[in-house]
């Protein structure tokens, strides 16, 4: 019976599986029926191999010693998954193109500017960025506004030893990440689905919060391309956009910045952008969510938790209305 089960819940056409594993199963499912999978035990090892869901690619390895306090226990989504199902809309709108497409970014030479309020502005190279603390690995939670998370092995170290380093001034009052905007680089900047550069931002406080990792890398390696190499913000208690890749810019000011998707959409998507179940997106509700990986169709829905699961940022919107600042 239980093969059954597999196999309908394997032939189920899925929009977020892909096409490789659909094939491996579809291979999978024609060696069962050619009989060449017979027992029990061998059906499971098969199986195993089949849908083994946790190891890295093989790109460039990055050392980081494992951040036991940061870490979600849930089943970490497939490497796979989380680099063949991304939104990356300077690389394209559709799921699967930013894999396709940004391969060749050239993320080396790479320069990343520290500017606005501060007293020590900076212009730093990857490697200098890179040693301005011990990586760190921290598995975490990261919820898409659009309803569906994964659950992520990234290496990195907390956004504050940066922001220490160029001390902002009293009137720095909130941080602007600018990602690249390289026509040439980036075939997606020809839509004008939002305006470019792709901008983020969060108040000064949020940004000094230990949770904010400024990233450079996943599973054990460097960041595939398609993930926001060579650096990004990840910010597991907002929606994934808030995450912004590939930053070139960080600057500080004293007015609350202007982001990509709030000026987009501003009835949608607010500058605080935390998850919060409670408070529907105009078109859909967020208090569920699809796990990546877990999207067959017997799969439950999860609930999703207030601030993704991050109850230590609390204190931060503390006497705050989050449904008017959503
Ligand atoms: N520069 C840039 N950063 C971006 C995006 C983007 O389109 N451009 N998409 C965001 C969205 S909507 C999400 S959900 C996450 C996805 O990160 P991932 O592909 O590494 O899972 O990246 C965010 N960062
Ligand atoms: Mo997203």
């Amino acid at each position: 019976m239980r093969l059954i089960h597999r196999q309908s819940e394997l032939i189920l056409p899925s929009e977020i599986t892909p096409r490789e594993v659909v094939e491996e199963r579809r291979d999978f499912i024609r060696k069962l029926a050619l009989g060449s999978i017979a027992s029990a035990g061998l059906l499971e090892m098969a199986g195993r191999r089949a849908f083994a869901q946790s190891i890295g690619g093989q790109g460039t390895h990055l050392a980081a010693s494992a951040n036991t306090n940061y870490v979600v226990m849930d089943k970490k989504t497939a490497y796979k998954d989380a680099t063949t199902y991304n939104n990356y809309y300077e690389f394209g709108t559709d799921k699967s193109e930013p894999a396709q497409t940004a391969g060749s970014l050239k993320t080396r030479p790479w320069t990343i500017s520290i500017e606005g309020l501060v007293k020590k502005p900076l212009v730093l190279d990857l490697d200098s960025l890179m040693k301005l603390a011990p990586m760190e690995e921290r598995i975490y939670r990261l919820r898409c506004v659009e309803g569906w998370s994964m659950v992520i092995p990234w290496i990195g170290f907390s956004l504050s030893n940066l922001i220490k380093k160029v001390e902002p001034t009293g009137s720095a009052k909130f941080i602007e990440f600018t990602s690249l905007a390289d026509k040439k680089q980036m075939p997606g900047l020809q839509s004008g689905v939002l305006e470019w550069p792709y901008v983020e931002g969060l108040r000064l406080d949020e940004a000094l919060h230990p949770l904010a990792l400024l990233t450079f890398g996943m599973y054990g390696e460097v960041l595939p391309n398609q993930n926001g190499a060579p650096v990004r913000v990840v910010l597991p208690w907002k929606y994934g956009f808030k995450s912004a890749k590939a930053i070139v810019k960080i600057r500080f000011t004293s007015e609350q910045p202007r982001t990509a998707w709030n000026q987009a959409a501003p009835r949608e998507y607010g500058f605080y952008s935390n998850v919060n179940p409670e408070v529907d997106h105009p078109r859909w509700s967020q208090s569920s969510e699809r796990r990546i990986g877990e999207d067959s169709f017997f799969a439950k829905k999860r609930k999703t938790l207030m601030f993704n699961g991050y109850p230590e940022v609390a204190s931060l919107y503390s006497g705050m209305d989050l449904k008017k600042y959503f």
